[in-house]
């Protein structure tokens, strides 16, 4: 059994989603950020930057904490959404997500969501960062059904940000091709589900209400 210490966010459901995708049994651990559970100690022993999402692997007691790492070792174990012969285009993608799609976007849900009005400057900075990441996703988009050839872990880090375009202000109209891909995704029966397995979804339209 996976213990998936998680909440209702991208990185949280990056997990949740892949967990579903899998069909793999796992015990969802809210924690709770408002109420700062990040912070407590036993939470620290297992995320040392107190972040979530966190798995403990309790087959081999094996610890794994950052959305990228873990969706790698739960690819790599169940041997799915990492097709071998495709493996460093699959891996381009995941990285080129944790590096710059989610920190961007989360700042740019710092300054244009919970924040507004505090600097102009960084508003137009991250707003301009989110339309030069939905471009580049809409150019690959435009070329493939997914980032590679298949379904994969590039997908699943990528769309849980995606899902929140109203808080980076995006219009995914502006994007046909993300337009495509996300409402394809959207209707997977584990998305579906993997949304909402930790915690309460309570800020975000349905997945596949455009
Ligand atoms: N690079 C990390 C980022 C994780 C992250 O930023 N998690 C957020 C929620 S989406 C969090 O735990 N925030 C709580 C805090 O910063 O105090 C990953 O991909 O796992």
């Amino acid at each position: 059994m996976i213990d998936l210490y998680s909440s209702p966010t991208p990185n949280g459901r990056k997990i949740s989603i892949m967990l579903e995708e899998l069909g793999v049994d796992f015990n969802p651990i809210l924690i709770n950020l408002d109420k700062k559970e990040q912070f407590s100690e036993e939470f620290s022993k297992i995320s040392p930057a107190n972040k979530i999402p966190v798995i403990v692997d309790n087959d081999n007691n094996q610890t794994v904490f950052e959305s990228g790492a873990i969706l790698l070792y739960l690819a790599k174990k169940y041997d799915k959404f990492l097709d071998k012969d495709k493996y460093w285009e699959i891996i381009q993608w995941v990285f080129f997500q944790m590096a710059y799609v989610g920190p961007m976007l989360g700042q740019a849900h710092q300054y244009l969501f919970y924040h507004p009005g505090k600097s102009k400057f960084a508003e137009d900075k991250t707003k301009g960062y989110a339309q030069h990441i939905y471009s580049i996703l809409d150019k690959r988009l435009s070329k493939q059904e997914y980032f590679s050839d298949n379904y994969s872990i590039a997908d699943i880090s990528i769309w849980p940000w995606t899902a929140r375009y109203e808080r980076h202000q995006i219009n995914l109209h502006d994007y046909p091709n993300v337009l495509r891909w996300y409402k394809q995704i959207s209707t997977r029966p584990a998305v579906i589900k993997g949304y909402n397995s930790v915690g309460e979804s309570y800020e975000i339209p349905k997945p596949y209400a455009l």
